[in-house]
């Protein structure tokens, strides 16, 4: 007897592509296994598209070795892609996170290239635009994110012309001159531009990229519009990402929240002012250039650690990466040493924490902070220092943001800082904390206004907007087969 076919899985008009899976695998005490939303910027801003059509989610489930199969998580159809050990070494930790993502941040730590670590990034992203060719109906629209699956585009192109395929890139994208570094350049570029609209974070990443199309391929451009060999147009377009404002605001503005920021605050000692810094650990955040700072700020007598405290979130990220191993053993040293050298008992100028928390502590630690310092050295965007500004309410409260962000171009009101710079650091920092409220008010106010009016659904649908209306329809722009 013939073995039942599973039944045909419906496809999907709209197809999110991503590394992960907004979902996080539990396993129960009787080892039975569930999966839970992962509260990210990006589920927020896809599920709306994703239940108004008919959605699909093509993404790792984030445990090497697993073998699942498609599934239905609180609505959402799931499209699991399975990745082996090697996979993640290679795919993910080296190409990705060892090779790209120093690569497009400036190179502030070498980047690695190894051979082996770009045949499995094409393996896996051949595996990612199956998958995403499989499930996706006739005609529909699929959106990749990110510099883990920078090829898939131009394989998906490939597998189904008749998709309207979009590409996000998170980070930044590099200047012509880093990115020539790269023995696989070509490749990449061609895989980026098998899309029809490719996002960036601010408008010179997007200007980067049709560059470096300019001078590699010699094709046709016009500001952000490039000509293909093959007819097609693609466009390379600045859409700042955002955050879900009125859903930070309302959880910040909750007196569960509020009873919860004034313990974090009498926990610290109630200082007049609570310095935070919320990161992931990663050498781009420029951790210890604030924390150098800050300790210069106390031991020169600026700041009085009677009287001010630096708290430093630091969530665990990319343990198994070297530089990301190093960072950690540098940064626990120099915390170990600034608190040993210039703290008392009980009294430890900065409390640092390397641990991941709920949201909800994360805004009562925005609700609590006076002045939230935000000073990476190269960052795409940096949805930390809008979360701070949706928390606010009032007069109070100052942002320290950092010119090398993408979130710079739309904060100006922020106190902005060279983070190379420790001295102008010092000051910056010193004048947040000690603004008037008139300033500090009129400051945030606009800021304010500025991250509500620009949210995560206004980038999702100004993206998908543009995939959909700015582009010629594909039936009209494609040849005829033969
Ligand atoms: C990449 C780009 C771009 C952090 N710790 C905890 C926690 N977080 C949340 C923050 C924020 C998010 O993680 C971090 O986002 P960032 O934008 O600051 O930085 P990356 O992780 O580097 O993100 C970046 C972003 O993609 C989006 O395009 O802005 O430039 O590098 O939302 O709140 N959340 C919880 N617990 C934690 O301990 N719940």
């Amino acid at each position: 007897m013939e073995s039942p076919q599973p039944p045909p899985r419906t496809k999907a008009s709209f197809v999110v592509v991503a590394n992960r899976l907004p979902v996080d695998r539990i396993e129960n005490p009787d080892g039975s296994v569930d999966w839970r939303t992962s509260p990210g910027g990006l589920v927020t801003a896809f599920e709306p598209v994703m239940r108004r059509h008919q959605g699909a989610w093509v993404g790792w489930p984030g445990s090497p070795d697993d073998e699942i199969e498609p599934f239905v998580n609180n609505g959402l159809q799931l499209e699991p892609v399975h990745l082996s050990t090697q996979d993640v070494e290679r795919y993910y930790e080296g190409f990705s996170n060892a090779t790209l993502w120093p690569l497009y941040h400036d190179v502030i730590v070498p980047a690695t290239y190894h051979r082996e670590w770009w045949d499995s990034y094409r393996v896996v992203n051949r595996r990612f635009a199956e998958a995403a060719a499989d499930i996706a109906e006739q005609g529909g629209v699929v959106w990749v994110q990110d510099y883990q699956l920078q090829l898939v585009p131009q394989m998906l192109r490939e597998l189904r012309p008749d998709l309207r395929i979009g590409f996000f890139m998170h980070i930044p994208f590099p200047p012509t001159e880093l990115f020539q570094q790269l023995p696989w350049r070509r490749q990449i570029l061609q895989g980026l531009l098998g899309a029809d609209l490719v996002g960036f974070q601010i408008p010179g990443g997007a200007q980067n990229f049709v560059r470096l199309v300019r001078q590699r391929f010699g094709y046709e451009t016009h500001r952000d519009r490039i000509q293909t060999p093959d007819g097609r147009t693609v466009l390379a377009r600045a859409y700042p990402i955002s955050i879900d404002s009125a859903g930070m605001h309302e959880l910040a503005m909750s007196e569960a929240t509020a009873e919860r920021a004034r313990a974090i605050r009498a926990d610290l000692g109630n200082p007049s002012t609570i310095f935070l810094g919320v990161d992931r650990l990663d050498y781009t955040k420029g951790m210890p250039e604030r924390i150098r700072a800050f300790s210069e700020l106390v031991a020169e007598g600026v700041v009085d650690p009677e009287d001010a405290v630096f708290l430093q979130v630091a969530t665990p990220s990319r343990e198994r990466v070297d530089q990301y191993r190093l960072l950690r053993d540098d940064i626990d040293r120099l915390v170990g040493r600034i608190n040993g050298d210039i703290g008392r008992i009980g009294r430890p100028p900065i409390i640092y924490l390397h641990n991941s928390y709920p949201r909800e502590e994360m805004a009562a630690m925005y609700r609590a902070a006076d002045v939230m310092v935000v000073t990476p050295l190269r960052d795409g965007m940096n949805l930390v220092a809008k979360e701070y500004v949706a928390c606010r309410s009032g007069d109070t409260g100052a942002l320290v943001l950092s010119e090398f962000t993408g979130a710079a171009r739309e904060l100006r009101q922020a106190y902005l800082v060279n983070p190379h710079d420790i001295d102008g650091l010092k000051s910056t920092m010193a004048m947040a904390a000690t603004d008037t409220i008139r300033n500090k008010s009129r400051r945030m106010r606009i800021m304010r206004r500025q991250v509500f009016e620009h949210d995560i659904d206004h980038w999702a649908s100004q993206f998908l907007n543009d995939l959909g209306t700015l582009l010629p329809r594909l039936d009209s722009n494609q040849q005829p087969a033969g």
